[in-house]
């Protein structure tokens, strides 16, 4: 089901120069990318507000919050960080500021699908092919690079629907699965101690992967991310309480850590139209 452009919750990351570049054009892409919690500003750019020149910030890619796996890759190298290790291989970039969500779910299909002795006429999981095989032509239409005023997000629970798909046309054929889609609940007392637990649990193996659906500049701290966001969870540093994130929005980033509080705060960020938190969905193979 797909309601008004005011439940879409997220776009995916968007930085410094692309929505300065987005400003500069006329295009209603540019106005919805450059909105913040939502898509329902429609003010026409004024050509007077264009910005001189491009100047690039002298501010950090990465605030004081993230550490990039450059700089931290002790764990991976030392745990087993079996979710790290089966999509890593299958670590993409979205094809646009929209499209965070075909990346992220085409890097889990592949994973699930690493044990299966694939042949010669398999192809691997693009975002091309997942587009065209599932059967939500909604979802090939909010990740355009242009989009219609219907257009321009997906929610949490399509995430779902489009990750429960995909798994029917490509999860190896004696497997089952779950997915869980959980938006967070700021207010739960345990809400700290529940994501942990996961995150612990999860770390365990490769049958189980967790999606993100986060604020990108919680994690990021860079002040023209503001929008909404999807990656995949590629590990759980337990003894150091972070969290990697392989995120797709690959023109501007690489894998970060995070620590649990911020990764959890990203998803907690609550939507300023429809008041919901945001989450992530949790898949397990059977
Ligand atoms: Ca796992």
């Amino acid at each position: 089901m797909h309601s008004s452009v005011v439940s879409r919750l997220f776009l995916c990351g968007l930085s410094f120069f692309g929505l300065w570049a987005l400003v500069g054009s006329d295009s209603a892409h540019a106005q919805e990318a450059a909105s913040t919690d939502s898509q329902t500003q429609n003010k026409s750019p004024n050509p007077q507000d264009k910005p001189a020149a491009v100047i690039p910030p002298r501010v950090p890619k990465y605030g004081a919050k993230a550490t990039r796996l450059f700089h931290a890759q002790d764990y991976v190298r030392r745990h087993e960080a079996p979710d790290f290790w089966a999509m890593m291989p299958y670590y993409v970039p979205q094809k646009n500021e929209r499209s965070c969500s075909v990346a992220s779910v085409s890097m889990v299909i592949n994973a699930i699908r690493a044990t299966s002795e694939l042949t010669a006429a398999d192809e691997l999981v693009t975002q091309a092919n997942l587009l065209q095989k599932v059967a939500y032509p909604q979802w090939a239409k909010d990740v355009a690079d242009e989009v219609g005023e219907e257009g321009g997000g997906v929610t949490l629970e399509e995430l779902g629907d489009y990750m429960r798909e995909a798994l029917d046309i490509y999860a190896p054929s004696d497997s089952d699965y779950e997915i869980e889609v959980v938006r967070v609940d700021p207010e739960s007392d345990d809400l700290r101690e529940k994501i942990r637990a996961l995150l612990v649990e999860n770390e365990q193996s490769a049958d189980d992967f967790i999606l993100a659906v986060f604020w990108q500049a919680t994690y990021t701290d860079d002040p023209e991310g503001e929008s909404g966001h999807v990656a995949p969870v590629a590990a759980f540093d337990a003894d150091k309480d972070r969290v990697l994130i392989l995120d797709p929005d690959r023109q501007w980033y690489e894998p970060y850590w995070v620590p649990l509080d911020t990764f959890i705060a990203g998803m907690a960020r609550v939507d300023s139209v429809t008041s919901k938190p945001r989450g992530y969905l949790h898949v397990t193979i059977k």
